[in-house]
């Protein structure tokens, strides 16, 4: 049941903010897991600095709020630690491709089995707006008077590039949470999730919801790198014409869990390192 992960915390996100909807639809996903026969304690949930890392507030999970930008190597501790947990990051935009965009290069190498969830607002919002990498050129606040001068990154091709084995990109409706949501869980291996979540306050969507479509529907073929990264071209963060959404591309290889010997015998005997005796 969702209401069992739920929190005494009351959410101080903005009313209406789509941060709602990623709460709501990673709640179900993960009481929909438990049902299935997980605990709890099987997961983990890491969150880092942000209006987004208030997530790990909002879920009765055990995890981290960890510093800003180093949710990827809190996840990977955990996972070196306990190789059986599940563990389940969230990063704003600013925190996965600003402060943490390192890790994300090498948490597509690694591919360790966790998940990542970034809240892509395009703005740093909890300090009130100033560009990110994926600001649109042009953007204006009070620390860019002139406006964005840079080509915003494209975190898809980015993760593509890197050897990603699961990239996806999905807008923060409920609904697209919990299928992505499931549809991580069931890959083997580091998934990217990128989650178009418009700041109400500032940066408000310019219709963006409207300009998205479901690749699935498109039956386009995930397991084609180069039709994936055909798509990735379709939005640039900057003009917005069409943005697909769904998984882009999906390939399972050996995970870092596989290709220690020492991990791999703790996940084959569904054990964690304070279970052995040394
Ligand atoms: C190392 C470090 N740099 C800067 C900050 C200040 N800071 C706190 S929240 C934040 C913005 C976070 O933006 P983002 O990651 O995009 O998340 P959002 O608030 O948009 O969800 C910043 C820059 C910090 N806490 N730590």
């Amino acid at each position: 049941m969702t209401s069992d992960l739920n929190t005494t915390a009351t959410p101080t996100w903005c009313p209406g903010c789509w941060n709602f909807q990623i709460l709501a639809g990673i709640k179900s996903g993960l009481a929909e897991e438990i049902k299935k026969g997980k605990n709890k304690d099987d997961f983990a949930i890491v969150s880092g600095i942000g209006c987004h890392a208030k997530i790990f507030d909002y879920i009765n999970l055990n995890g981290i709020n960890t510093l800003h930008g180093r949710v990827l190597p809190t996840c990977l501790g955990m996972k070196v630690g306990n190789p059986n947990l599940n563990v389940i990051g969230f990063s704003g935009d600013g925190d996965a491709y600003a402060e943490g965009i390192e890790h994300l290069i090498h948490a597509a190498r690694f591919n360790s089995d966790f998940k990542y969830f970034v809240h892509n607002n395009q703005v740093f919002a909890l300090t009130v707006a100033q560009p990110t990498p994926v600001t649109e050129l042009g953007y204006k606040d009070k620390t860019n008077p002139l406006g964005v001068k840079f080509q915003p990154l494209n975190p898809i091709k980015l993760m593509l590039a890197s050897g990603c084995g699961f990239v996806a990109r999905v807008f923060a409706e409920k609904s697209q949470i919990e299928y992505i949501f499931k549809e991580a869980m069931k890959h083997k291996g580091f998934a990217f999730i990128e989650v178009i979540q418009p700041c109400i306050i500032f940066h408000n969507d310019k219709g963006y919801l409207e300009k998205t479509y479901s690749l699935e529907k498109e039956e386009h073929d995930k397991t084609n790198f180069d039709a994936a990264w055909k798509k990735a071209d379709e939005f640039d963060y900057s003009t917005v014409k069409k943005i697909p959404l769904g998984i882009f591309y999906q390939k399972e290889k050996p995970i870092l869990e596989e290709l220690y010997p020492q991990l791999a015998e703790l996940k084959k005997k569904k054990m964690s390192w304070k279970d052995i005796k040394r």
